[in-house]
Protein backbone atom coordinates (compact mmCIF):
# COMPACT_ATOMS: atom_id res chain seq x y z
CA UNK A 1 0.00 0.00 0.00
CA UNK A 2 1.52 3.55 -0.82
CA UNK A 3 2.20 5.59 2.41
CA UNK A 4 -0.29 8.18 1.02
CA UNK A 5 -3.07 5.66 0.72
CA UNK A 6 -3.06 4.06 4.21
CA UNK A 7 -6.54 2.40 5.18
CA UNK A 8 -5.94 0.74 7.76
CA UNK A 9 -5.66 3.26 10.71
CA UNK A 10 -7.54 1.91 14.03
CA UNK A 11 -9.97 4.68 16.17
CA UNK A 12 -7.03 4.81 18.75
CA UNK A 13 -4.87 6.51 16.29
CA UNK A 14 -7.33 8.90 14.75
CA UNK A 15 -8.20 9.21 18.48
CA UNK A 16 -4.17 10.13 19.16
CA UNK A 17 -4.03 12.62 16.09
CA UNK A 18 -6.86 13.87 16.66
CA UNK A 19 -6.38 15.37 20.44
CA UNK A 20 -2.26 16.02 19.64
CA UNK A 21 -1.53 19.41 21.44
CA UNK A 22 -2.83 22.09 18.81
CA UNK A 23 0.72 23.27 17.79
CA UNK A 24 1.92 19.90 17.75
CA UNK A 25 -0.84 18.46 15.26
CA UNK A 26 -0.81 22.24 12.68
CA UNK A 27 2.75 20.94 12.57
CA UNK A 28 2.80 17.43 11.66
CA UNK A 29 0.21 17.97 9.57
CA UNK A 30 1.94 21.50 7.68
CA UNK A 31 4.31 18.77 7.47
CA UNK A 32 2.68 16.13 5.42
CA UNK A 33 1.23 18.70 3.11
CA UNK A 34 4.77 19.82 2.12
CA UNK A 35 5.35 16.37 1.58
CA UNK A 36 2.83 15.37 -0.79
CA UNK A 37 1.06 18.86 -1.86
CA UNK A 38 2.29 21.72 -3.67
CA UNK A 39 1.33 23.73 0.25
CA UNK A 40 0.81 27.19 -2.52
CA UNK A 41 -2.17 25.84 -4.38
CA UNK A 42 -5.53 25.88 -3.60
CA UNK A 43 -8.26 24.34 -5.75
CA UNK A 44 -10.98 26.46 -6.16
CA UNK A 45 -14.89 25.11 -6.67
CA UNK A 46 -17.55 26.89 -7.59
CA UNK A 47 -21.27 25.56 -6.40
CA UNK A 48 -24.59 26.60 -8.18
CA UNK A 49 -27.79 25.22 -6.89
CA UNK A 50 -30.03 24.08 -10.12
CA UNK A 51 -32.56 22.72 -8.23
CA UNK A 52 -33.89 24.23 -4.75
CA UNK A 53 -35.59 24.02 -2.11
CA UNK A 54 -38.72 21.60 -0.96
CA UNK A 55 -37.01 18.53 -0.37
CA UNK A 56 -39.10 15.64 1.25
CA UNK A 57 -35.62 14.66 3.90
CA UNK A 58 -35.41 15.82 6.80
CA UNK A 59 -31.56 16.81 7.35
CA UNK A 60 -31.75 18.94 10.59
CA UNK A 61 -28.82 21.37 9.56
CA UNK A 62 -30.81 22.09 6.24
CA UNK A 63 -32.08 25.28 4.77
CA UNK A 64 -33.67 23.05 1.64
CA UNK A 65 -36.10 20.81 3.75
CA UNK A 66 -39.28 21.54 2.83
CA UNK A 67 -40.19 21.06 6.54
CA UNK A 68 -38.92 23.27 8.15
CA UNK A 69 -39.77 27.51 7.70
CA UNK A 70 -36.30 28.55 6.53
CA UNK A 71 -37.96 31.40 3.75
CA UNK A 72 -35.66 29.59 0.74
CA UNK A 73 -37.15 30.37 -2.54
CA UNK A 74 -38.51 26.77 -4.27
CA UNK A 75 -36.65 26.44 -7.50
CA UNK A 76 -37.30 24.11 -10.28
CA UNK A 77 -34.59 22.59 -11.95
CA UNK A 78 -32.57 24.88 -13.59
CA UNK A 79 -32.58 25.42 -17.50
CA UNK A 80 -28.91 24.09 -19.15
CA UNK A 81 -28.24 27.08 -20.84
CA UNK A 82 -28.67 29.04 -17.68
CA UNK A 83 -26.59 26.76 -15.76
CA UNK A 84 -24.11 26.99 -18.69
CA UNK A 85 -23.71 30.99 -18.28
CA UNK A 86 -23.12 30.33 -14.47
CA UNK A 87 -20.40 28.29 -15.53
CA UNK A 88 -18.77 30.19 -18.13
CA UNK A 89 -18.74 33.25 -15.49
CA UNK A 90 -17.43 31.05 -12.48
CA UNK A 91 -14.50 30.08 -14.91
CA UNK A 92 -13.68 33.43 -16.02
CA UNK A 93 -13.14 34.49 -12.46
CA UNK A 94 -10.71 31.73 -11.59
CA UNK A 95 -13.15 28.64 -10.85
CA UNK A 96 -11.97 25.21 -11.89
CA UNK A 97 -14.19 22.80 -10.55
CA UNK A 98 -17.76 23.34 -10.62
CA UNK A 99 -20.36 21.67 -8.49
CA UNK A 100 -24.37 21.53 -9.17
CA UNK A 101 -26.50 20.86 -6.46
CA UNK A 102 -29.92 19.77 -6.52
CA UNK A 103 -31.98 19.28 -3.31
CA UNK A 104 -33.64 15.60 -4.01
CA UNK A 105 -33.61 12.86 -1.53
CA UNK A 106 -32.13 10.59 -4.68
CA UNK A 107 -31.99 10.62 -8.86
CA UNK A 108 -35.10 9.23 -10.67
CA UNK A 109 -34.50 8.35 -13.85
CA UNK A 110 -36.86 11.16 -15.67
CA UNK A 111 -36.48 13.81 -17.62
CA UNK A 112 -35.02 16.08 -15.19
CA UNK A 113 -32.05 13.55 -14.93
CA UNK A 114 -31.63 13.85 -18.77
CA UNK A 115 -31.54 17.40 -18.51
CA UNK A 116 -28.78 17.06 -15.91
CA UNK A 117 -26.80 14.76 -18.04
CA UNK A 118 -26.72 17.35 -20.62
CA UNK A 119 -25.12 19.93 -17.86
CA UNK A 120 -22.70 17.48 -17.26
CA UNK A 121 -21.55 17.15 -20.70
CA UNK A 122 -21.86 21.00 -21.46
CA UNK A 123 -20.03 21.99 -18.56
CA UNK A 124 -17.50 19.26 -19.00
CA UNK A 125 -16.83 20.53 -22.45
CA UNK A 126 -15.88 24.51 -21.08
CA UNK A 127 -12.95 22.15 -19.55
CA UNK A 128 -13.69 22.44 -15.68
CA UNK A 129 -13.90 19.79 -13.53
CA UNK A 130 -17.93 18.91 -13.37
CA UNK A 131 -19.13 17.88 -9.56
CA UNK A 132 -22.57 16.96 -8.89
CA UNK A 133 -24.55 16.41 -5.51
CA UNK A 134 -27.85 15.23 -6.16
CA UNK A 135 -28.61 12.70 -3.42
CA UNK A 136 -28.71 9.09 -3.65
CA UNK A 137 -28.30 6.83 -7.22
CA UNK A 138 -28.08 3.82 -7.89
CA UNK A 139 -25.66 1.83 -9.81
CA UNK A 140 -26.90 2.29 -13.32
CA UNK A 141 -27.41 6.36 -12.76
CA UNK A 142 -23.54 6.47 -11.04
CA UNK A 143 -22.74 5.09 -14.88
CA UNK A 144 -25.03 7.76 -16.75
CA UNK A 145 -23.02 10.67 -15.02
CA UNK A 146 -19.78 8.73 -15.60
CA UNK A 147 -20.33 8.47 -19.13
CA UNK A 148 -21.86 12.34 -19.49
CA UNK A 149 -17.93 13.25 -18.67
CA UNK A 150 -19.32 13.77 -14.29
CA UNK A 151 -15.22 14.13 -12.60
CA UNK A 152 -16.59 14.28 -9.30
CA UNK A 153 -19.69 13.56 -6.88
CA UNK A 154 -20.30 14.94 -3.42
CA UNK A 155 -22.19 12.90 -0.87
CA UNK A 156 -21.67 13.27 2.58
CA UNK A 157 -20.97 11.34 5.42
CA UNK A 158 -21.75 14.27 7.89
CA UNK A 159 -21.16 12.80 11.19
CA UNK A 160 -20.86 9.67 12.78
CA UNK A 161 -22.58 6.46 12.28
CA UNK A 162 -23.53 6.76 15.73
CA UNK A 163 -24.82 10.20 15.56
CA UNK A 164 -26.54 10.30 12.26
CA UNK A 165 -29.82 9.33 13.53
CA UNK A 166 -30.15 12.01 15.61
CA UNK A 167 -29.53 14.50 12.40
CA UNK A 168 -31.75 12.50 9.80
CA UNK A 169 -34.08 10.04 10.28
CA UNK A 170 -35.39 10.19 6.24
CA UNK A 171 -32.35 7.54 5.08
CA UNK A 172 -29.70 5.37 7.03
CA UNK A 173 -26.03 5.95 7.06
CA UNK A 174 -25.56 2.95 5.01
CA UNK A 175 -27.35 4.29 2.22
CA UNK A 176 -24.79 7.08 2.18
CA UNK A 177 -22.39 4.08 2.21
CA UNK A 178 -24.26 2.03 -0.66
CA UNK A 179 -24.25 5.41 -3.12
CA UNK A 180 -20.74 6.61 -2.18
CA UNK A 181 -19.91 2.70 -3.31
CA UNK A 182 -21.92 3.37 -6.74
CA UNK A 183 -20.03 6.63 -7.92
CA UNK A 184 -16.35 4.54 -6.56
CA UNK A 185 -17.34 1.38 -8.84
CA UNK A 186 -18.55 3.98 -12.13
CA UNK A 187 -15.03 5.39 -11.86
CA UNK A 188 -15.93 8.95 -10.72
CA UNK A 189 -13.96 10.15 -8.11
CA UNK A 190 -15.43 10.31 -4.67
CA UNK A 191 -16.19 14.04 -2.77
CA UNK A 192 -17.36 12.72 0.54
CA UNK A 193 -17.14 14.74 4.31
CA UNK A 194 -19.30 15.67 6.99
CA UNK A 195 -20.22 19.07 8.82
CA UNK A 196 -19.05 19.76 12.31
CA UNK A 197 -21.55 22.01 15.05
CA UNK A 198 -24.39 19.47 14.89
CA UNK A 199 -24.29 18.50 18.34
CA UNK A 200 -21.38 15.67 18.12
CA UNK A 201 -18.99 14.81 20.50
CA UNK A 202 -15.07 14.74 19.49
CA UNK A 203 -15.84 11.07 19.31
CA UNK A 204 -18.09 11.47 16.71
CA UNK A 205 -15.99 13.37 14.60
CA UNK A 206 -13.29 10.91 15.08
CA UNK A 207 -15.15 8.12 13.81
CA UNK A 208 -16.60 9.94 10.60
CA UNK A 209 -12.53 10.66 9.96
CA UNK A 210 -11.94 6.95 10.58
CA UNK A 211 -14.51 5.88 8.04
CA UNK A 212 -13.57 7.78 5.42
CA UNK A 213 -9.53 7.27 6.06
CA UNK A 214 -10.44 3.43 5.66
CA UNK A 215 -12.54 3.03 2.76
CA UNK A 216 -10.81 1.17 0.51
CA UNK A 217 -9.34 4.27 -1.34
CA UNK A 218 -9.42 7.62 0.13
CA UNK A 219 -11.99 10.38 -1.09
CA UNK A 220 -10.39 12.45 -3.59
CA UNK A 221 -12.17 15.62 -2.08
CA UNK A 222 -13.09 15.57 1.89
CA UNK A 223 -15.43 18.86 2.74
CA UNK A 224 -15.11 20.16 5.87
CA UNK A 225 -17.97 21.99 6.38
CA UNK A 226 -18.79 24.10 9.59
CA UNK A 227 -22.63 24.36 10.40
CA UNK A 228 -24.65 27.20 8.83
CA UNK A 229 -26.82 28.03 11.35
CA UNK A 230 -29.57 28.84 9.40
CA UNK A 231 -33.06 30.02 10.99
CA UNK A 232 -36.03 27.84 10.53
CA UNK A 233 -33.71 24.62 10.94
CA UNK A 234 -34.06 22.78 14.22
CA UNK A 235 -30.36 23.41 14.90
CA UNK A 236 -30.57 27.25 14.64
CA UNK A 237 -29.82 27.93 18.05
CA UNK A 238 -26.64 25.79 17.93
CA UNK A 239 -23.44 27.52 19.11
CA UNK A 240 -21.12 28.80 16.51
CA UNK A 241 -18.01 26.50 15.59
CA UNK A 242 -15.02 26.94 17.57
CA UNK A 243 -12.64 27.51 14.61
CA UNK A 244 -9.83 25.77 16.86
CA UNK A 245 -12.19 22.52 16.30
CA UNK A 246 -12.05 22.94 12.48
CA UNK A 247 -8.44 23.28 12.14
CA UNK A 248 -8.37 19.92 14.30
CA UNK A 249 -10.83 18.33 12.05
CA UNK A 250 -8.74 19.65 9.08
CA UNK A 251 -4.93 18.51 10.23
CA UNK A 252 -6.83 15.32 11.15
CA UNK A 253 -8.19 14.85 7.82
CA UNK A 254 -4.72 15.67 6.19
CA UNK A 255 -2.59 13.65 8.39
CA UNK A 256 -5.18 10.93 7.44
CA UNK A 257 -5.59 11.04 3.83
CA UNK A 258 -2.64 12.90 2.63
CA UNK A 259 -3.12 13.56 -0.70
CA UNK A 260 -6.55 14.58 -0.45
CA UNK A 261 -8.30 17.64 -1.37
CA UNK A 262 -9.20 19.04 2.20
CA UNK A 263 -11.77 21.57 1.73
CA UNK A 264 -12.43 24.56 3.59
CA UNK A 265 -16.16 24.80 2.76
CA UNK A 266 -18.98 26.06 4.83
CA UNK A 267 -18.84 28.53 7.30
CA UNK A 268 -16.06 30.82 5.87
CA UNK A 269 -18.23 34.36 6.56
CA UNK A 270 -17.58 34.06 10.34
CA UNK A 271 -14.31 33.35 9.79
CA UNK A 272 -11.38 35.82 9.61
CA UNK A 273 -8.69 35.53 7.09
CA UNK A 274 -5.78 34.83 9.87
CA UNK A 275 -8.65 32.20 10.94
CA UNK A 276 -8.71 30.64 7.34
CA UNK A 277 -4.88 31.18 6.70
CA UNK A 278 -4.20 28.63 9.54
CA UNK A 279 -7.02 25.91 8.45
CA UNK A 280 -4.40 26.18 4.96
CA UNK A 281 -1.61 26.17 7.12
CA UNK A 282 -2.94 23.01 8.73
CA UNK A 283 -3.64 21.12 5.04
CA UNK A 284 -7.05 22.32 3.88
CA UNK A 285 -6.28 23.12 -0.45
CA UNK A 286 -9.31 23.72 -1.09
CA UNK A 287 -12.28 26.25 -1.07
CA UNK A 288 -15.89 26.88 -2.24
CA UNK A 289 -16.03 30.60 -3.96
CA UNK A 290 -18.37 32.51 -5.36
CA UNK A 291 -20.67 34.90 -2.64
CA UNK A 292 -23.56 32.38 -2.30
CA UNK A 293 -22.93 28.50 -1.31
CA UNK A 294 -26.54 27.07 -2.41
CA UNK A 295 -28.45 28.80 -0.40
CA UNK A 296 -26.66 31.11 1.95
CA UNK A 297 -23.83 33.47 1.61
CA UNK A 298 -19.83 32.61 1.30
CA UNK A 299 -17.35 35.44 0.57
CA UNK A 300 -16.89 37.19 -2.98
CA UNK A 301 -14.53 36.12 -5.52
CA UNK A 302 -12.97 39.45 -4.99
CA UNK A 303 -12.46 38.81 -1.08
CA UNK A 304 -10.85 35.77 -1.77
CA UNK A 305 -8.47 37.19 -4.36
CA UNK A 306 -6.89 39.45 -1.97
CA UNK A 307 -6.86 36.91 0.59
CA UNK A 308 -5.12 34.91 -1.87
CA UNK A 309 -2.82 37.56 -2.36
CA UNK A 310 -2.00 38.26 0.76
CA UNK A 311 -0.97 34.77 1.71
CA UNK A 312 0.83 33.53 -1.53
CA UNK A 313 -1.69 31.22 -3.00
CA UNK A 314 -2.46 30.67 -6.22
CA UNK A 315 -5.39 28.31 -7.68
CA UNK A 316 -4.48 25.07 -9.02
CA UNK A 317 -5.25 23.57 -12.29
CA UNK A 318 -8.26 21.43 -13.29
CA UNK A 319 -7.24 17.79 -14.62
CA UNK A 320 -3.97 18.56 -12.43
CA UNK A 321 -3.72 14.66 -11.21
CA UNK A 322 -4.51 13.60 -14.93
CA UNK A 323 -1.86 15.97 -16.77
CA UNK A 324 0.91 15.19 -13.95
CA UNK A 325 0.45 11.56 -14.67
CA UNK A 326 0.52 11.60 -18.39
CA UNK A 327 3.73 13.61 -17.85
CA UNK A 328 5.36 10.95 -15.96
CA UNK A 329 3.82 8.47 -18.45
CA UNK A 330 5.56 10.12 -21.36
CA UNK A 331 8.93 10.86 -19.85
N1 LIG B 1 -29.54 16.70 -1.45
C1 LIG B 1 -28.27 16.20 -1.67
C2 LIG B 1 -27.67 15.51 -0.45
O1 LIG B 1 -28.13 15.72 0.63
O2 LIG B 1 -26.72 14.75 -0.64
C3 LIG B 1 -27.28 17.24 -2.17
C4 LIG B 1 -27.32 18.64 -1.61
S1 LIG B 1 -26.97 18.82 0.14
C5 LIG B 1 -27.44 20.47 0.42
C6 LIG B 1 -25.20 18.74 0.20
C7 LIG B 1 -24.53 18.88 1.52
O3 LIG B 1 -24.56 20.22 1.97
C8 LIG B 1 -25.07 18.12 2.70
O4 LIG B 1 -24.70 16.78 2.70
C9 LIG B 1 -24.44 18.83 3.88
O5 LIG B 1 -23.22 18.23 4.21
C10 LIG B 1 -24.19 20.24 3.33
N2 LIG B 1 -25.01 21.25 4.04
C11 LIG B 1 -26.34 21.46 3.89
N3 LIG B 1 -26.78 22.42 4.73
C12 LIG B 1 -25.70 22.83 5.43
C13 LIG B 1 -25.52 23.79 6.46
N4 LIG B 1 -26.53 24.51 6.95
N5 LIG B 1 -24.28 23.97 6.96
C14 LIG B 1 -23.24 23.24 6.47
N6 LIG B 1 -23.36 22.32 5.50
C15 LIG B 1 -24.58 22.10 4.99
C1 LIG C 1 -20.38 20.44 0.82
O1 LIG C 1 -19.76 19.64 1.56
N1 LIG C 1 -20.73 21.65 1.18
C2 LIG C 1 -21.49 22.30 0.13
C3 LIG C 1 -21.43 21.26 -1.01
N2 LIG C 1 -20.77 20.16 -0.40
C4 LIG C 1 -22.64 20.85 -1.73
C5 LIG C 1 -22.83 22.74 0.54
C6 LIG C 1 -22.83 23.69 1.71
C7 LIG C 1 -24.22 24.15 1.89
C8 LIG C 1 -24.36 25.21 2.96
C9 LIG C 1 -25.75 25.64 3.13
C10 LIG C 1 -26.38 26.29 1.94
O2 LIG C 1 -25.76 27.19 1.30
O3 LIG C 1 -27.53 25.96 1.61
FE1 LIG D 1 -32.46 17.46 1.10
FE2 LIG D 1 -29.82 17.29 0.78
FE3 LIG D 1 -30.91 19.22 2.31
FE4 LIG D 1 -30.96 16.73 3.18
S1 LIG D 1 -29.12 17.97 2.78
S2 LIG D 1 -32.70 18.17 3.21
S3 LIG D 1 -31.23 15.61 1.26
S4 LIG D 1 -31.16 18.98 0.13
Amino acid sequence: MNTFNRNDWSVEEVQDIYHLPLLELIYRAATVHRKYNDTAEVQVCTLLSIKTGGCIEDCAYCPQAARYNTGVNIKALMAKDEVLDYARKAKEAGSTRFCMGAAWREVRDNRDFDRVLDMVKGVNSLGMEVCCTLGMLTEQQAEKLADAGLYAYNHNLDTSSEYYSEIITTRTYNDRLKTLDNVRNAGVTVCCGGIIGLGETHDDRIKMLHTLSTMPKHPESVPVNALVRVKGTPLENNPKVDIWDMIRMIATARILMPKTMVRLSAGRTEMSVAEQALCFLAGANSIFAGDKLLTTPNPSFEEDNIMFELLGLKAREAFKDEKDAAEINVS
